[in-house]
């Protein structure tokens, strides 16, 4: 017995020493490359030609450095989405934020360690709009080589994204000038649109499976501005995690994820012998309603040893997704899960709160240029706000913010980011929502809400009803953070605090805020940098939807942000 016990712990410590830390090195060359789908071909911007880009695979504990080089015609650069960046706020990438564009022909070298969390994560361009094309996966796996559930047989990264028929950057510059919103052609499955779109009978992702093995689904919603649905016919998902959190797994036949979302979801292949569609569609609310892409993709499940051949061949089984507007099935999915305790890299909630924010999230209108012809609402720009604060990148002033704040350099950014709305009244009144009291922005800013280090930070989201009342997938930068409730209506501190999770919430990077209400999310300010707080719809972002937080340095010099590598990008 005591034998046993030994050699296990001897294995142990050579699986452990085995999978010590190691250096991951990657180039990434950004590049146009010509790419047909739905019967046209389109040049669009890539990661080593490769569409979605190139998968990252590294183990807690290891160091990143990705040397990026812009062969591409546009200034770029690349965010890695929810690792926490740990005293490298200089290898985050938001454009203007924490550096200024790798300009074409130029390149810059990301270098990050990962530690504290594992699961799925995943990268993008942080610039313009460049992210609907250039986007690939980042897997963190166990260093230990150990998950807290059987290990699967296979892991399959399944990335969620979209297609628009033309060059994004071009379409952008039209919709931004004429301020209304363009919707996607055609959702994908790992770059592949599926067989209910013109042409792309052949464009359609398909996986392979044997009876009875259970598979790790990666899953990821690059998508330009859709939350979705996602379903395989006659199989059933165990969630157990999301955006690299380890969840009580979670038992359910429909996943809904927000742009930005990820989820580790297992499935097991114990249906059957036969094919079975995988299929996504979006989530979308809002009255009046929004222009959307309303289409579904669709990928294929097939089983070993199915033959198209056979004289039992039937067509594969189709899922039955929800309606597009199905809140109740997306606020289920959301606000049901909680953490695993005690799982690897589980974090207990803060109790002790040092801010308190109260922010809305409003979509608005901006006035139309007096020359201008626009086609927004009321012949008007769409804009959007936190606060009533619409956000401008700091275009044209020499610096990023977290350069300026590190020289000391004024007239980039302001820190009077309000705590609060600047009037209170029924936010998730229907009737507002074409009130024009409440519909215009302010001229845009740029303001940041300075945290000192380590504080605790309480952030209520509270979605408006102003133009329309849609879920917002809001993303943090730097942190995950505790979902601590989330509900529907105004949110009120003294009738809504009972609701509050402190005990095993999920920890997570973005949130979707429930359409017409609000969700309360805590998280400890451990990371000196300048940290994005934005809405993952890139339309919203790109209109405003976003604030910054500014996260001071420690009391010593292992508390305080480096200074910046010497390849950073200059303005
Ligand atoms: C698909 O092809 C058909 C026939 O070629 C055409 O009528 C239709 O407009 C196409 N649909 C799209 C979405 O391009
Ligand atoms: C088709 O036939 C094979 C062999 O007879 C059987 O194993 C399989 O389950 C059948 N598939 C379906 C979908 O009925
Ligand atoms: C499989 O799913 C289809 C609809 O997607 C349904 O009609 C059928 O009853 C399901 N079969 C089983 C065995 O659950
Ligand atoms: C999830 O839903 C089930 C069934 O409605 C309920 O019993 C359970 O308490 C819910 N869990 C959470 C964390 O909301
Ligand atoms: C409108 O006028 C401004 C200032 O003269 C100019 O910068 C802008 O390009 C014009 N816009 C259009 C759409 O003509
Ligand atoms: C910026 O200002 C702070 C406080 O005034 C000072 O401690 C720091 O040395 C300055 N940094 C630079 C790079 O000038
Ligand atoms: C936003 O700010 C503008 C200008 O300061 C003001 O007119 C408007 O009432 C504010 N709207 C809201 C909803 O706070
Ligand atoms: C941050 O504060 C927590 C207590 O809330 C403490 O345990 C931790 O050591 C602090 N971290 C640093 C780096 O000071
Ligand atoms: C590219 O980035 C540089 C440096 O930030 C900036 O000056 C230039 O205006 C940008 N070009 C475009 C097309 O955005
Ligand atoms: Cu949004």
């Amino acid at each position: 017995m005591k034998l046993s016990v030994f050699w296990f712990a001897w294995a142990f410590a050579l699986l452990v020493s085995m999978a010590s830390a190691a250096t991951v090195e990657h180039t990434f060359i950004v590049q146009n490359k010509a790419v047909t789908r739905l019967c046209k071909e389109r040049v669009i911007v890539t990661v080593n030609g490769l569409y979605p880009g190139p998968r990252i695979d590294v183990r807690e504990g290891d160091a990143v450095i990705v040397h990026v080089i812009n062969k591409s015609p546009y200034n770029i650069t690349i965010h890695w989405h929810g690792v926490f960046q740990l005293f490298s706020a200089w290898a985050d990438g938001p454009e203007y934020i924490t550096q200024c564009n790798i300009r074409p022909q130029k390149s810059y070298t990301y270098k990050f360690n990962v530690i504290q969390q594992e699961g799925t994560l995943w990268w993008h361009a942080h610039s313009g709009v460049l992210r609907a094309t250039v986007h690939g996966a980042f897997i963190i796996h166990p260093r230990s080589g150990l998950f807290p559930f059987p290990k699967p047989y296979k892991q399959v990264p399944i990335i969620l994204g979209d297609w628009y028929d033309g060059n994004v950057v071009d379409i952008y510059q039209q919709v931004l000038l004429l301020g209304d919103v363009r919707p996607s052609a055609a959702y994908t499955i790992n770059g592949l649109p599926g067989d209910l779109y013109n042409c792309s009978r052949n464009q359609m992702f398909k996986l392979k499976v044997r009876p009875g093995k259970t598979y790790l689904l990666r899953m990821i919603n690059a998508a330009f501005n859709n939350n979705l649905f996602v379903k395989i016919a006659n199989h059933s998902f165990t969630v157990v995690a999301m955006d690299a959190s380890y969840i009580e797994p979670y038992a359910t036949d429909i996943i809904t994820i927000a742009p930005g979302q990820s989820a580790d979801v297992l499935f097991k292949a114990n249906q059957p012998i036969g094919s079975y569609y995988m299929a996504a569609s979006p989530y979308v609310v809002g009255q009046p309603e929004v222009l959307f892409d309303t289409t579904t993709t669709r990928g294929i499940v097939v089983y070993e040893g199915y033959k198209t051949s056979s004289k039992n061949y039937s067509k594969p089984i189709v899922p039955i997704l929800p309606h597009f507007n199905d809140t109740p099935i997306a606020h289920k999915f959301f606000s049901n899960i909680t953490s695993l305790m005690g799982a690897p890299h589980w974090v207990p909630v803060p109790l002790e709160v040092d801010e308190h924010m109260f922010i809305t999230i409003n979509i608005n209108l901006e006035r139309c240029p007096k020359n201008g012809t626009c086609q927004g609402v009321f012949g008007q720009k769409f804009s959007a706000s936190m606060n009533n604060e619409s956000f401008v990148h700091p275009v044209g002033k020499g610096y990023s913010m977290l350069e300026a704040s590190f020289y000391n350099v004024s007239g980039v950014y302001t820190t009077d980011f309000p705590d609060k709305p600047p009037i209170i009244f029924d936010f998730t009144d229907p009737k507002i929502a074409l009130d024009t009291k409440y519909l215009f922005t302010p001229p845009k800013s740029t303001k940041v809400k300075k945290l000192k280090f380590n504080s605790t930070v309480e952030v209520v989201f509270q979605n408006t009803q102003i133009m329309n009342a849609q879920s917002h997938p809001m993303h943090l930068h730097g942190f995950s953070f505790h979902v601590l409730a989330q509900d529907f209506g105004n949110f009120d501190y003294t009738k809504d605090k009972h609701k509050f999770n402190l005990v095993n919430p999920i920890f997570r990077n973005t949130i979707a805020v429930p359409a017409g209400g609000w969700a309360v999310i805590r998280f400890q300010a451990n990371n000196p940098g300048m940290w994005f707080v934005h809405c993952h719809v890139d339309d919203h972002q790109l209109w405003g939807l976003d604030m910054v937080f500014e996260v001071e340095n420690g009391p010593t010099p292992s508390t305080s942000l480096p200074p910046p590598p010497a390849d950073l990008p200059k303005c």
